[in-house]
């Protein structure tokens, strides 16, 4: 046990860690300006050995930053099952990144031995990486730090991270969930999409035709690789490639979701379906322009209640009872709150932002779906539910109509990517899902109406000042902070209002939703002086928005 040490210290000494600086492995792992991150990408590659030690299978690590601008980058640790680091280990990954050179190597035994790690166990992981010009050598950072430990790497380079997911969990399951090979991701995801449009009848050119951003990321270099497995069944017009303009900066499904106008650099037709990708592909949301030239913005909420009519029609069809929930955030809108539990009869969960949260709580039900209104998120099937689906195909004494219900239930379960949300994958599931209904998105964005909202960002000395309860829903300091809100609240109709530190930028968000566009900004900006005025605001105070 002891002979590995030695070999890892002298290597740490090649990605010193900066004295003094201090980073957490918050929503979405570590996440800061890209040159900062060396020795968190290495002490990560180390860590990533441990966890496969201990958990006996492959762990995959994903050097990415997501929806931030190009200059950050960050890392993901993915778990045997494709989902998120535990959240003990979390704890460990900030404790190793944030340990000074001379008190790392009493970091990492402190691990070994609170886990008790046999050290003699072999290690594997899968690294991958997002198109960030910093990416390339931060992943190898990451490869160098599993060597050291003695570990074995195989380095898929550039993916989108569900990809990466995607392949831990194939691994894992010894292929059980598919091939963990790209060719196998695009086989999989595209099979059933075939198999799910061609239940279609009289599908136009037009309807088969999609508008994609891809926020100039990695998302556009795998749609480009998936296109000719989808056997034209979708005609893609891909923009913001990467080509030309720079990652996330005025595209994007963050950029979309926050600003709610469409992203530069696409054409999209009056009637016609947009959709964007965020940086490493695994968030989506959808728009379209109406004919008077107004942006209509289809979210998480919106994707998860179509997903969920769906499912629940093809359920009833079927005849299976399977207990089926939706989660969310505090940032869902209301409307789709309300609808999802007063229309639908379904149950709906809230959990903090985060998906790690949301995956857990939707592995409770037979049928969890889960988003996150920035349109992070996918759907998880129980094995038991999956059984009964398979069952039900399987079984010769079922009637045509419902085989056939149970086998769009079979391909709607292969298309999407159960380990997190992905963009590719939820965008194949969406576009199955209007094709089979005979649905255009305007008549989608009409199942409920959106309470206007807005989401803003208060810059103050240090957001750890900020605590929340309650799914985030309520603040528990500063003092007083919760009761301004309550107060401001009070003065717009059918209006809600938080704050929250964020866990991917040094900023503290602020929603609020209210009865019309006019009381949200305007709440959304009172909120925000409560904010810049309580809990230590910098800068400028906060403006309303003209
Ligand atoms: C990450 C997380 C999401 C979260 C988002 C924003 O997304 O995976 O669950 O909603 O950050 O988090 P926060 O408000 O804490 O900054 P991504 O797409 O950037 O990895």
């Amino acid at each position: 046990m002891m002979a590995q040490f030695p070999e890892v210290l002298q290597q740490s000494t090649l990605h010193p860690k900066p004295v003094g600086l201090l980073l957490q492995y918050a929503t979405a792992g570590f996440r800061t300006n890209a040159q900062h991150l060396d020795h968190v990408m290495f002490r990560m590659g180390v860590l990533a050995t441990l966890r496969s030690k201990k958990t006996k299978a492959t762990i995959g690590v994903m050097v990415t930053a997501s929806h931030n601008p190009e200059e950050d980058n960050g890392v993901k640790l993915i778990d045997p099952m494709g989902e998120m680091l535990s959240q003990k280990w979390e704890g460990f990954a900030t404790q190793l990144a944030n340990s000074e050179q001379d008190d790392f190597l009493t970091a990492l035994k402190d691990v070994v031995e609170k886990e008790s790690i046999d050290m003699s166990q072999e290690g594997s992981v899968f690294v991958g990486r997002d198109t960030r010009s910093s990416s390339a050598s931060l992943s190898q950072s990451v490869l160098d730090g599993v060597s050291a430990l003695g570990g074995h790497s195989k380095d898929y380079g550039l993916l989108t991270t569900p990809q990466l997911h995607y392949m831990v969990r194939c691994q894992n399951t010894q292929g059980k969930y598919g091939e963990a090979t790209l060719e196998g991701y695009y086989k999989k995801l595209s099979q059933a999409f075939i198999q799910l449009t061609k239940n279609a009848s009289n599908c136009t050119d037009d309807q088969k035709h999609l508008t994609v951003d891809a926020a100039n990321g990695i998302g556009a270099l795998k749609l480009r690789e998936m296109e000719c497995h989808l056997k034209k069944e979708l005609h893609i017009s891909l923009f913001n490639d990467g080509s030309k303009g720079k990652l996330n900066h005025q595209c994007g499904a963050d950029f979309v979701k926050t600003q709610q106008k469409a992203p530069t650099g696409i054409t999209i037709n009056p009637g016609e379906r947009g959709c964007s990708f965020d940086g490493d592909a695994d968030r989506l949301v959808y728009y379209y322009m109406d004919s008077e030239g107004q942006f209509h913005l289809l979210d998480g909420d919106k994707i998860a209640t179509l997903i969920c009519t769906f499912l629940k029609e093809l359920f009833t069809q079927v005849g299976l009872n399977l207990k089926v929930a939706v989660v969310q955030t505090a940032y869902a809108n209301g409307s789709s709150t309300n609808y999802l539990e007063d229309t639908m009869k379904v149950i709906v969960r809230c959990t903090k932002t985060g998906v790690k949260h949301l995956h857990h709580a939707a592995q409770e039900f037979d049928v969890g779906i889960y988003f996150e209104a920035n349109g992070h998120g996918t759907v998880l099937f129980s094995e038991a539910a999956e059984e009964k689906i398979q069952q039900l195909v399987e079984n010769v004494t079922t009637d045509e109509e419902k085989r056939r219900a149970g086998l769009l239930l079979q391909n709607t379960v292969n298309v999407i990517n159960q380990t997190v949300g992905d963009a590719i994958s939820d965008m194949l599931l969406i576009e199955a899902i209007l094709t089979i209904k005979g649905m255009t998105i305007q008549q989608w964005d009409a199942i409920y109406s959106d309470l206007p909202n807005r989401q803003l960002k208060v810059k103050v000395a240090d957001r750890r000042v900020i605590d929340t309860k309650d799914a985030e829903r309520r603040a528990v300091s500063p003092e007083g902070l919760q009761e301004s809100i309550d107060t401001l609240v009070k003065n717009h109709r059918r209006a809600r209002s938080f704050v929250r530190p964020s866990g991917t930028e040094d900023v503290v968000r602020v929603y609020a939703e209210a009865e019309t566009q006019e009381s949200a900004d305007a709440l959304a900006h009172e909120v925000s002086l409560a904010v810049y005025h309580l809990a230590g605001g910098v800068g400028g105070e906060p403006k309303l928005l003209s």
